[in-house]
């Protein structure tokens, strides 16, 4: 526990970065009308944040959605424009959906920060502007911004380890049981006929054999890299362990489903792999099994033990072959 709290915060510390880094100044959009407020704010913030000034909404929107701001100051002070629909777009996009918002409001206008803050603006300030209230405000919420990043990426970096095959960068198995039902069941909702291909490489124990370990597991991420390559961005692709793979073909009748294996296969085949000593290029083969899911019911283990039937009758034909 002790030893993770220390990475933990070695982690947060040196992504903040050293005390004087820390005081570095943070990347801010300020959007606001009138020249004199633009003026006093950017003299306010100047050792606080490095500011960029716009008076148009729209134009302010397309920039913080092209650029990495830390905090997004918005005015009240349109003549003809409701502030809020910029805080609420600001919300919806991807690139501006953690950036904190801080409102800037004048007295009296407690209904627009109320609803301000239902649309998700993390802070405001009332005019007139206290100089040391604003430069704390901005200043908590570029912290806040930096350490939400830090926690954002090391669960993603968690999650990521925890369903990838760290020697070939594919999904792993677990990644495969707990998400293969979900891809059945849309297939099913939409009417879609969902293929799978269950993948062996052939007679693999000798190229181990043959070449050393190390030129195996290199033959396994080139194979990797080709599947990679073959396949689409809503394909699923897993090492289950070893030499044996399966592909996810949402969307995909049976006879393409064969198609993609039997281009797949051949491709393996006829062209060579760079490991092995020398450079000298390798021969490898995959026996390639397919099954595909048309009627709803089949469980995702039925339909994988399908494609696993097919992939072992390959082998038994002789393998460096596609069955369906
Ligand atoms: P078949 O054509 O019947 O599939 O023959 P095969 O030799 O490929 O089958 P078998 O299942 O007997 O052997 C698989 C071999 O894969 C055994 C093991 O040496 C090798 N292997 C399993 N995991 C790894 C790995 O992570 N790296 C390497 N280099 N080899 C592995
Ligand atoms: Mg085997
Ligand atoms: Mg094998
Ligand atoms: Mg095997």
């Amino acid at each position: 526990r002790i030893r993770a709290q220390a990475a933990h915060d070695v982690g947060i510390n040196s992504l903040l970065g050293t005390k004087a880094e820390q005081e570095g100044k943070g990347k801010a959009l300020l959007v606001d009308e009138r020249r004199n407020s633009q003026d006093r704010i950017a003299q306010i913030l100047r050792k606080t944040a490095d500011l960029t000034v716009m008076s148009d909404p729209q134009a302010a929107l397309f920039e913080a959605a092209e650029n990495a701001y830390e905090l997004i100051l918005v005015s009240t002070n349109f003549s003809n424009y409701d502030p809020l629909r910029l805080c609420s777009q600001l919300r919806s996009l991807d690139r501006t959906r953690f950036v904190p918002l801080l409102l800037v409001c004048d007295q009296g206008e407690e209904d627009t920060v109320n609803r301000a803050l239902e649309l998700g603006v993390n802070d405001y300030i009332i005019r007139p502007i206290d100089p040391n209230e604003l430069v704390a405000r901005c200043s908590t919420q570029f912290r806040r911004k930096r350490y939400n990043d830090y926690l954002r990426s090391s669960v993603q970096h968690s999650i990521e380890l925890a369903v990838t095959d760290p020697l070939t960068g594919l999904y792993n198995r677990r990644y495969l049981d707990s998400h293969m039902h979900i891809l059945i069941e849309r297939s099913v909702a939409r009417d879609r006929i969902l293929s799978v291909l269950a993948i062996d490489l052939d007679r693999f124990k000798t190229v181990n054999d043959t070449y050393g370990h190390d030129v195996g597991d290199e033959v396994l991420r080139e194979f990797s890299n080709r599947v990679r390559a073959a396949i689409r961005g809503i394909d699923l692709a897993c090492r289950l362990g070893g030499e044996e793979f399966v592909i996810v073909l949402p969307d995909t009748e049976g006879p393409v489903a064969e198609s993609i294996a039997e281009r797949l296969r051949r491709e393996i085949a006829e062209v060579p792999f760079r490991a092995g000593p020398d450079g000298q290029g390798l021969t490898v083969t995959a026996s390639v099994g397919v099954a595909s899911l048309s009627e709803a019911g089949e469980s995702a283990a039925e339909l994988l033990k399908r494609a696993d039937n097919a992939l072992f009758e390959a082998k038994a034909r002789g393998r460096n072959r596609v069955v369906a």
